[in-house]
């Protein structure tokens, strides 16, 4: 077989590279190892940027996303016993974010690339990478696909990273003291907008994906497994974390999923290596608190979409050998975003007091001037796309 691009993994990286080539009449074939059952029903990202949402809409799979995310204008950061909202609209006016679920944008571009007869392969075994500073290929099944490129979009504990050989790629690394409990509930959202709740027993923050459906995160120790966190305790620890200013009431309800994400910042340069480009969490991985794991996984494919185009155009390698140092950047001011808002909100060390005053000190300065507000603000909704 062979193909222009193979791309290992199906998750928001691979289908949308996969449906942004197929636009520009590219072909590649997907190959994914889990079912598409549960690539469908794997509970993660929830924020979407302005660039992904006007991305995803102007490649031809955003209806859904229109007519169903909720687009948002501000958060609430919430500590110290009362609760300040961050306004999107006033700070970064004609900006906001959308609460759509991960999920849901993956089942959206795997309806897009069937519908298009793409060539998207689930349960696939023992993909491996081959020859990738040459004339590439991958092996998975007995079978074997010959590509002109490979796209590495198969996550952090992919096979993509490691087929490079040692010592052309630089990791950076940062892992953290503590780790997110995530919970899906089948209970309408307490609060309109999402709340990030700093107190001394912990990080909690309140989101949703639909107005039935709720998503929480509690901060928990760095090895807490679910089985330590019965439903009775986990909305008894949420009430604790974000029923601290007047009036507010957590609504509780039926938990449907629930699992713990470790806190790592991770970051591989370059991104690439001879016909092998990785993009998405292949390549970094930053804290959730940000939320902007999905969405670097979009930048990535925007640049990585482009510069293919031009590869397979006229032959032009210009924007494929400038692919790592043109995600770089925004992957870098991604992660520093991310470990800002996990040092600014989670609980470290109980003896270091000096640091609990330097994070609350921040934080009011964050809640009461609006230039360091807009600092957050301008980052989160998303600064703009190249391109
Ligand atoms: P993905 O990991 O989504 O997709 C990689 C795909 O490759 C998977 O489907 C995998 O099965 C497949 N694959 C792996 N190895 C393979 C192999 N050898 N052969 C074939 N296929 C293979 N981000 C946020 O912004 N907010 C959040 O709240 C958030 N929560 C998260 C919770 C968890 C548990 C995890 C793991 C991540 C979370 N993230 C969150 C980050 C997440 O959303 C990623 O940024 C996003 O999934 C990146 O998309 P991809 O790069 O496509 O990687
Ligand atoms: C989510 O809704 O899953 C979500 C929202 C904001 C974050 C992280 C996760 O910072």
């Amino acid at each position: 077989m062979r193909t222009q691009v193979g791309i290992i993994g199906a998750g928001p990286a691979g289908l949308l590279l996969s449906h942004l080539l197929h636009l520009r009449g590219i072909s590649s074939v997907v190959l994914e190892k889990r079912s598409r059952d549960y690539v469908e029903r794997r509970v993660r990202a929830g924020v979407l940027e302005q660039g992904t949402v006007d991305t995803l809409v102007a490649a031809g799979v955003g209806g859904r996303l229109l007519r169903e995310g909720l687009s948002h204008h501000g958060i609430e950061l919430r500590y110290g016993g009362a609760g300040h909202r961050i306004p999107f609209e006033k700070l970064v006016p004609g900006r906001a974010i959308t609460v759509y679920g991960q999920q849901e944008v993956v089942k959206d571009l795997i309806a897009a690339r069937l519908e298009a007869g793409g060539d998207v392969r689930f349960e696939v075994e023992d993909v491996a990478v081959h020859s990738p500073g040459d004339r590439p290929y991958l092996t998975f099944g007995g079978e074997r696909l010959d590509c002109d490129v490979i796209a590495g979009c198969d996550g952090f504990h992919g096979v993509s990273r490691p087929s490079v050989p040692p010592g052309v790629l630089r990791t950076y690394e940062r892992d953290y003291p503590f780790a997110w409990l995530g919970i899906l509930a089948r209970v309408a959202p307490s609060s309109e907008e999402l709340i990030y709740a700093r107190t001394e027993r912990g990080f909690a923050l309140h989101s949703m994906r639909t107005p039935e459906i709720s998503r929480f995160y509690l901060q928990v120790p760095p090895d807490a497994g679910e089985a330590e966190w019965p439903d009775e305790r986990i909305w008894a620890e949420l009430k604790a974390r974000l029923e601290t200013v007047p009036g507010f009431t957590l609504t509780t309800g039926e938990i449907i999923e629930k699992g713990v994400t470790p806190m790592r910042g991770f970051v591989t340069e370059p991104m690439q290596y001879g016909r092998l480009y990785l993009a998405g969490d292949a390549a970094h991985i930053v804290p959730p608190t940000g939320a902007k794991g999905l969405n670097l996984a979009v930048a990535d494919v925007r640049v990585l979409t482009e510069a293919l185009a031009a590869f397979f155009r006229d032959g032009s390698t210009e924007l494929l050998d400038g692919y790592s140092g043109a995600c770089l950047k925004r992957v870098w001011r991604a992660q520093h975003f991310s470990w800002w808002m996990t040092t600014l909100l989670h609980t470290f060390d109980s003896d270091d007091d000096y640091g609990r005053k330097l994070q609350l000190s921040y934080l009011d300065y964050v809640t009461s001037s609006d230039a360091a507000a807009t600092t957050l603000a301008e980052n989160y909704v998303g600064l703009p796309l190249e391109g």
